[in-house]
């Protein structure tokens, strides 16, 4: 951050704030069953989201994993029409067909998140070749796990990005699991970021807990990747606190204060501090927490008030005709 608190710190930490009412509030009422199949919260990678989407323009492009609600926040997102997808009404921002994990919101460039793990990155990798096909300087950011990386679609993605220098960022979330596999069983290397030198490209490895410092590692990424210097790959080190899925007992995994010594450094945590030193008073940050939780509770508000799609569109939006073929493809 610089020295004096601006808009834009103010505005990331309200992004984080919003990422955990949000995820707190869908994890409470996933409990009470008011949202069906499996949710993934993000709660505890709030800087690695925020710090990456504010170093992008709205119209760039944004590919999410399984655990992407609070990826669209980061970007700005409306949380009436995401919240009303978990619960899978009409008002959602997929009409309610995508729910909690195969949500796309266009309106913030999100192209979409996918249940399966890897898949995000070739998809990244399109948007990144459509922009350079197209003559215009909107990067693709992609977000995937630690898992993800052991995954074919990580090495191809990568591999096409980096030989066809695409304007492409691939920013690994390592939250040290997959499901419950700790990364050091599954993941041969020490960092995630040295799997970037398999395909001559630079590696940034970042403190996911910070979001300033995620917000220079991608601004560095992005700047690269707009001027057509090419892909990045930003490893941020990060943690998620609840389990791989919420309230899926069979899955369980017990981490024991490996949670607690992560709280320590919790990002909201560590950017209020930062804020309070650089000046703004604690009665503003009070003031915000307290919107954001009536912005969370008016989004649920709405999302129950809201209609389930009728049984007879069930099929509207799902499949196109064959899209006609784009005039700089048969120049
Ligand atoms: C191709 C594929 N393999 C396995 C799964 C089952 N699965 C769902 S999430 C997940 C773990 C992903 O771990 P990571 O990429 O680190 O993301 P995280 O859940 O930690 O955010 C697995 C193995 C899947 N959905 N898709
Ligand atoms: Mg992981």
């Amino acid at each position: 951050m610089t020295d004096r608190p601006n808009d834009r710190s103010l505005e990331k930490y309200r992004r984080m704030l919003r990422i955990r009412h949000f995820e707190d509030k869908a994890e409470a009422i996933h409990a009470a069953g008011e949202i069906p199949g499996a949710l993934h919260t993000y709660a505890g990678q709030e800087a690695s989201g925020v710090g990456a989407c504010i170093a992008l323009r709205n119209d760039d492009y944004m590919v999410g994993t399984h655990r992407s609600h609070g990826h669209p926040i980061a970007k700005g997102a409306k949380l009436r029409p995401l919240m009303a997808e978990l619960l899978g009404k009409v008002t959602g921002i997929c009409k309610g067909k995508g729910g909690s994990m195969h949500l796309s919101d266009f309106s913030v460039g999100s192209l979409g998140e996918t249940s399966i793990v890897g898949s995000g990155i070739p998809v990244a990798a399109g948007a990144a070749l459509g922009s350079k096909l197209q003559g215009n300087d909107r990067v693709a950011l992609c977000f995937f796990g630690d898992g993800a990386t052991n995954e074919g679609a990580f090495h191809e993605g990568m591999n096409l990005a980096a030989v066809w220098k695409l304007p492409a960022i691939f920013v690994c979330e390592n939250n040290g699991y997959a499901v419950s596999t700790p990364a050091s069983a599954a993941v041969p290397v020490k960092d995630i970021a040295e799997r970037a030198k398999a395909y001559a490209m630079p590696a940034i490895i970042v403190d996911g807990q910070d979001v300033d410092a995620v917000e220079a590692a991608v601004t560095e990424a992005v700047e690269r990747a707009r001027t057509g210097g090419g892909p990045t790959l930003v490893e941020t080190k990060t943690y998620r606190y609840a389990d791989h899925a919420v309230n899926m007992g069979r899955i369980l995994l017990d981490r024991g204060a490996e949670v607690d010594e992560w709280r320590k450094r919790d990002p909201l945590t560590l950017y209020r501090a930062r804020l309070l030193e650089a000046g703004v008073a604690a009665a503003t940050l009070d003031a915000m927490e307290q919107e954001v939780a009536d912005e969370v509770a008016d989004a649920l508000q709405f999302a129950r008030d809201s209609a389930y799609p009728e049984q007879a569109d069930a099929f509207d939006d799902v499949f196109v005709d064959r899209l006609p073929i784009p005039d700089y493809l048969t120049a």
